[in-house]
């Protein structure tokens, strides 16, 4: 049993998170941590408590962690990558300061915490094909800075002071739920809503332009399976590589051709996103995950066409 508290419960990941975790455990364990102007919202503000846990007020979170006895924190609160760029101090200041002001409370309290990686924690110097879980991490972008001082921060608080930290490199995610706002790959999801809605979809990241992507139903898993897993068996921490599938963009509007036939799309690419676009893997190697604790995905890109297809068509249409 635990008590887990979702910082950046409204986003992306969290919210869909949040909904996981409440139907593993008993609701009223499971706290939505928001921020003002980012407020949940229907099922997930009516299904178990929530708060107000701003990263950047280390005392507002201590009272949380305290209040609701938390032992798990699971720290989804950051800029993503092409944002990252236009407010470098603002996404340093959430991703770092904050983080450091979850692991001083993880030191206190004992809570195991969980804060992503992303595959933008590598550079351009990073073995680009199949690339190894441990390698050159020389990011260029602001997000991939503290990507990597993410991971450096988490193995810290780990090795000195015993915090349980544990992560994932997340490839860039797909879901139907919540839109992401401002990562480099964000058009593999804004590509499916341009084609259930029947437009043209403007693509902001060139052709030839491979990166690891995952289904949103992977990636909560993986999210749960790595702080379910048994420690003694991690020979690694922050963070692991997972992957389950590599597409440029050529490839994904093929794939959703084959079911929407009408679909068209042009290129207007993004100097911004390309240039980290092309500073990213291409396909992550994921055995140590796979190793130490049975990480699989479930969803390839056919399998996640269709659901992605069909949960849309329900949503939009
Ligand atoms: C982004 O594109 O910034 C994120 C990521 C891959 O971490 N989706």
């Amino acid at each position: 049993m635990k008590n887990v508290l979702v910082i950046g419960s409204t986003g992306q990941i969290g919210s869909e998170l949040t909904m996981k975790l409440r139907k593993m455990y008993p609701e009223g364990n499971v706290v939505a941590g928001y921020i003002k102007g980012a407020e949940p919202k229907g099922i997930l503000l009516e299904s178990g408590p929530s708060a107000l846990a701003d990263v950047c007020d280390g005392e507002q979170l201590l009272g949380i962690v305290k209040e609701y006895h938390i032992d798990t924190i699971y720290n989804l609160a950051a800029l993503l990558s092409a944002v990252a760029e236009k407010k470098p101090q603002l996404a340093w200041h959430i991703q770092i300061d904050g983080l450091m002001n979850i692991l001083e409370i993880a030191r206190q309290e004992g809570c195991a915490v969980f804060t992503p990686s992303s595959i933008g924690s590598f550079g351009p110097e990073t073995p680009h094909e199949n690339t190894p879980q441990d390698t050159i991490q020389r990011p260029r972008s602001m997000y991939g800075c503290t990507k990597v001082a993410t991971e450096l921060l988490s193995d810290y608080y780990f090795h000195k002071y015993g915090v349980d930290t544990r992560s994932v490199r997340f490839p860039g995610l797909i879901s139907n739920v919540t839109l992401p706002g401002g990562g480099t790959t964000d058009y593999a999801v804004e590509i499916y809503y341009a084609a259930v809605k029947g437009e043209e979809f403007a693509c902001p990241i060139a052709a030839g332009t491979f990166m690891d992507m995952m289904y949103m139903p992977d990636a909560l898993k993986a999210a749960v399976d790595i702080m379910n897993a048994d420690p003694s068996r991690l020979k690694h921490r922050n963070s692991f590589n997972i992957a389950s599938m590599s597409f440029d963009p050529e490839i994904l509007a093929a794939k959703i051709k084959e079911h929407i036939p009408g679909f068209r799309m042009r290129y207007e690419v993004d100097p911004v996103r390309q240039a980290i676009a092309d500073s990213w893997p291409d396909k992550m190697d994921d055995s140590c995950a796979r190793e130490e604790w049975d990480w699989a995905p479930s969803f390839d890109l056919e399998s996640m066409t269709v659901d992605m297809i069909t949960a849309l068509r329900k949503k939009l249409l």
